[in-house]
């Protein structure tokens, strides 16, 4: 190997491990000689070192620079139109046994996936340079937080990473053998003179995961989960594996924090399907009406928790950025969104201006009469085509966040009084209800159920079961996953959030969103706040506890009707009798690994929607 890189690496690794970290060096030249880069980098995670890989990337056509007037210390990557989303029939859990990864996730014998992926990541960084990424997944000095190494051949991931995950050279002294090992490659060794393309990326795509290992291997995409792999392959789920064993839970949730006028503070989880909401909902302004209500930002897609000394359940937002849809993002639907990507922002997919900013599908209410689309085609409205891909991103660091809440980097995470469970449903599920128990909580989250989304590959529109929205993302048998979360019931000293499930998303007749959403989703987090406060009042039903429309604050929506109201929030006995037979078909695919606590809760649940009796006259706080 001619490798003027590879002659010191070793040296500029020496300069930053102890004697006794070793075993880092051992796996990055395993990994060299394996994939057999031109170059080798290794990552300090500084200023110099980002800029000069985004002036790399705009020199080979990866990166276009934006009009710093408009968008300071900004770029816009294309990606190739066949790499723009997660690819989950290429993404498979290799644990040692089957039943382990059970039937949410595809698997392979750990042996049988090596002896298929070595020959595929031999050679497979040829004429590329080889970046090491070391980055703390949390807090760096978090108890909680865990370290991994990416190995990548992208310099696109680099300069993501740095904005998702506390990323540089301050990360090695906190590698241990415990370290996750993520390899990744877009796939596409380059050979000599041969002129390299804007986004390299292989037509064959694997994301493996070795949870006994601790490791991650992706090959040939570079799109975003696909290869940023601190994000869903480690936060969520090798991350959860570990939790099994370990106690705790990595879960799809936004944290975010609610302050009352008096001063009264809560956090809240709340997970949702990719693309459903969860950075709108982390950022969300409150109605000018509700004067001195706060909503504070934590995170926006994923939540590490485990109980503390005290019995609560604290959460660590593991990542440092924000990975988020731009499609619909708008001053209207998320201004704080708005002002958290107004520079130092990597847009990937959107459509480019004349001047040289950015636009997508609902960044304004009129398109600007030209643009360039996202493929590199000229565009003007009504040519029939997005300008943005729907699954169109925008990374940027969380601390140009305007509603960071002050907690966000706290060592021992912040408390969670609530979890919410919500997807998008255009009939039948309520605006909001509230658990009857800690049971419940885990069967409302293990019968989620959403109409999927841009954010993976294959049709949109389709309702399917998602469970704790961590249907791609629970990196073990579901089964397993559900009892593990109801283990946490009767635990001595344990203080459980309360769990409520949500609906932003139901439809009229005529297909248009009843809910007003965005920032009126204030007026119910402001109840869920108040149920745990003990001071708000709400109507038993079959599925728990539901406010009546005057349990809810509607200064400044006077305009929706109790009508509207009721025909969000009323449950069809009927409709529900049948939702509550799918729930027991979707909880059985899980197999013998089901706990027998949520079968029980279905049958409960059959029997109250088909006799409802008196219960919906009561009101209870
Ligand atoms: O591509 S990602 O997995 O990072 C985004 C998502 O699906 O939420
Ligand atoms: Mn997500």
């Amino acid at each position: 190997m001619v490798n003027a890189g590879a002659n010191t690496w070793q040296a500029d690794l020496a300069l930053v491990l102890n004697s006794d970290q070793d075993f880092v060096q051992k796996w990055i030249a395993d990994m060299v000689a394996l994939c057999e880069p031109q170059a080798v980098h290794i990552c300090d995670g500084s200023e110099a070192e980002d800029q000069a890989l985004l002036d790399l990337m705009v020199k080979k056509g990866t990166l276009k620079q934006l009009n710093p007037e408009k968008r300071p210390g900004s770029y816009l990557a294309w990606s190739d139109t066949k790499d723009v989303a997660r690819v989950e029939d290429r993404t498979f859990v290799c644990s040692e046994e089957k039943i382990d990864a059970g039937p949410n996730n595809n698997w392979m014998a750990p042996a049988e996936m090596d002896a298929k992926l070595h020959p595929m990541f031999k050679g497979c960084m040829r004429g590329r340079t080889m970046y090491v990424i070391p980055f703390s997944m949390g807090p760096i000095t978090s108890p909680l937080s865990k370290v991994g190494i990416e190995i990548s051949d992208s310099p696109y991931v680099v300069v993501n990473m740095k904005r998702m995950t506390r990323m540089g050279k301050h990360v090695w002294p906190r590698v241990t053998t415990e370290f996750v090992k993520a390899l990744h490659t877009v796939g596409m060794p380059l050979a000599q003179g041969v002129q390299d393309k804007a986004w390299p990326c292989n037509d064959e795509k694997y994301i493996v995961h070795y949870p006994s290992r601790n490791e991650v291997w992706s090959f040939g995409s570079g799109y975003g989960g696909n290869a940023l792999l601190g994000k869903k392959c480690f936060a969520l789920r090798l991350a959860s594996t570990m939790g099994k064993e370990q106690g705790w839970l990595a879960e799809h949730m936004l944290i975010l924090g609610v302050e009352s006028p008096k001063g009264e503070k809560m956090y809240v989880g709340a997970a949702f399907p990719s693309a459903c909401g969860k950075t709108n909902f982390a950022m969300m302004v409150p109605p000018t009406a509700f004067d001195g209500w706060k909503v504070t930002t934590v995170g926006d897609d994923i939540a590490w928790i485990k109980p503390g000394a005290d019995g609560k359940f604290y959460a660590i937002n593991p990542e440092s950025g924000f990975f988020g849809v731009a499609p619909g993002t708008s001053l209207q639907t998320n201004p704080n969104a708005v002002r958290t990507i107004a520079k130092n922002v990597i847009f990937t997919n959107v459509a480019l201006t004349e001047d040289g900013d950015i636009w997508w599908e609902g960044l304004s209410k009129t398109p600007p009469e030209k643009l360039t689309d996202w493929t590199g085609q000229p565009w003007t409205p009504g040519c029939g085509r997005p300008a943005a891909h729907p699954n169109a991103r925008f990374t940027v660091g969380i601390e140009q966040c305007p509603s960071l809440d002050d907690k966000w980097d706290a060592a021992d995470g912040v408390p969670l009084s609530a979890m919410i469970f919500g997807g998008r449903r255009a009939g039948l599920v309520p605006l909001v209800y509230e658990a009857d128990s800690w049971t419940g909580g885990v069967y409302l989250g293990a019968t989620l159920a959403s109409e999927t989304t841009a954010a993976a590959a294959g049709a949109t529109g389709v309702v399917r079961r998602d469970p704790m929205a961590m249907l791609p993302f629970c990196g073990y048998n579901m089964g397993d996953y559900f009892a593990h979360w109801l283990s946490f019931e009767g635990k001595t000293g344990v203080k459980l959030p309360k769990v409520y499930g949500v609906n932003w998303f139901r439809k009229d007749e005529a297909g248009k969103f009843i809910w007003p959403g965005y920032g009126d989703n204030m007026r119910v987090l402001k109840w869920i706040f108040e149920r745990v406060m003990g001071r708000a009042t709400g109507v038993n039903h079959a599925l728990g506890v539901s406010p009546s429309y005057k349990d809810l604050d509607w200064s400044g929506l006077e305009s929706f009707s109790e009508a509207a109201f009721e025909s969000i929030t009323t449950i069809d006995s009927a409709a529900w009798g049948q939702e509550a037979a799918s729930h027991r078909e979707s909880l059985q695919k899980f197999g013998e690994r089901m706990p027998e606590k949520l079968l029980t809760y279905n049958e409960r649940l059959a029997a109250r929607v088909a006799s409802p009796v008196s219960e919906d006259s009561v009101t209870t706080v």
